[in-house]
């Protein structure tokens, strides 16, 4: 009997589909879509980091083009299934990428929510008819943010309803104040209660400022590298600081990129909590109740998953550490981080996965059980993707 090829799963892999794209297009602040006489593909400009470069090419056509090509990784389905397939990945789970719908204004963002919803669900359903045999693939809903509660519960519900739901994407400012916001509490409740895990993403990253006067020497590297996963972490720390994670303990997360700088960190935020004397005072306070805090370490491994898009083994093993081999899943983040220079072409193998690929391979050892698990079967169990 041949051996049954191993299921990998990618639970980090994104796109966005024609709606979206048009909405994009008719913008003109970020995020927005825009053509510029030089570049063959339109550009994608996503990023508040992106914004002075934008001005400058909107000024001067020499000017170095701002953003990233759109290209047809962004969009299209078959181009996604062909990725897939070059990278032995048999499972995909798609999520819209950033900044997902934050900006719509109020009244507009149940609609559309819903039909951006509906289109990945008719992407996955339709999937099956193209031409890689075997390949499977579901998503991570979007819910509309800026819309009033109401709204926002009764996509929640709309998503249950889709059979290739596996759970939501949700960015670090909820309703518009961060996910320690009280007002959020409703609609984690109703996720936990759907069953419908909650993939955190970054989008924000830190201020400008931050970066320094030469930061467009530096392209996008300080925003990406540092910006993101200090804005994960920032917002992780904050809904565990705020009790969310006790007040919901149905809540799952999977956080973005192997949970930013938690595993490094939690630690350090352990400390400052026990060395800060109004939580101290206030802790020594509740001591009769029945429940204590529990500590960022047991939220790790109670109630969060972390993707494994890390691109080193010595950030997979901080984050197996913290969160446990069983809690770890493999991830790609395509469309973004495309081969560039000498890398080889978009339709090859790309490097960023295969730095991905390697740090499991090295920090768990090629072919083993628990470099399976991470490669697709904590998928698997962790969002029933054995369930049609
Ligand atoms: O390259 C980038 O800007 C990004 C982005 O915006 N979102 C993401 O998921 N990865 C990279």
């Amino acid at each position: 009997n041949p051996t049954p090829t191993p299921e990998i799963v990618d639970i980090h892999t994104h796109m966005y589909p024609p709606e979206y794209i048009s909405l994009l297009s008719a913008r003109d602040t970020i995020p927005l879509v825009r053509t510029f006489p030089s570049s063959p593909d339109p550009r994608l400009i996503l990023l508040e980091a992106e914004l002075p470069s934008l001005e400058r090419a909107l000024r001067d056509p020499a000017a170095p083009l701002p953003g990233r090509p759109l290209t047809k990784h962004f969009t299209s389905l078959p181009q996604k299934l062909s990725f897939m397939a070059r990278h032995n990945i048999t499972t995909s789970v798609l999520s819209l990428a950033n900044p997902w719908l934050d900006f719509l204004p109020a009244s507009e963002a149940g609609p559309i929510a819903s039909q951006i919803n509906a289109s990945f669900e008719s992407m996955c359903a339709s999937s099956s008819s193209h031409s890689h045999p075997g390949q499977k693939l579901f998503f991570f809903g979007t819910p509309p943010l800026s819309a009033p509660a109401p709204t926002i519960l009764a996509s929640v519900t709309h998503l249950t309803t889709l059979p290739h739901c596996r759970g939501i994407i949700l960015g670090t400012t909820g309703l518009g104040s961060g996910l320690d916001d009280p007002a959020l509490l409703p609609i984690l409740h109703a996720l936990a209660d759907s069953h419908l895990p909650v993939f955190l993403h970054p989008h924000y990253g830190l201020p400008n400022a931050v970066w320094g006067p030469r930061s467009a020497e530096y392209g996008h590297v300080l925003p990406l590298a540092l910006g993101f996963p200090m804005e994960t972490t920032i917002a992780v720390a904050r809904m565990f600081l705020a009790g969310v994670f006790d007040a919901v303990p149905a809540l799952r997360m999977v956080l973005a990129h192997s949970g930013g700088t938690l595993p490094f960190l939690a630690g350090r935020v352990e400390s400052c909590v026990a060395h800060d004397e109004a939580l101290a005072a206030a802790a020594a306070s509740e001591k009769g109740e029945k429940r204590r805090r529990r500590t960022v370490w047991e939220v790790l491994r109670e109630q969060v998953y972390l993707d494994a898009v890390v691109y080193s083994e010595v950030g997979l093993r901080a984050a197996v550490e913290a969160s446990g081999v069983d809690r770890l899943m493999f991830g790609t983040d395509h469309p973004f981080f495309p081969p560039v220079g000498g890398q080889g072409d978009s339709e090859g193998e790309w490097e960023s996965v295969r730095l991905n690929v390697e740090a499991v391979e090295r920090a768990l050892g090629k072919g083993s059980e628990e470099a399976g698990m991470i490669m697709g079967g904590n998928a698997v169990r962790v969002l029933r993707l054995f369930e049609e």
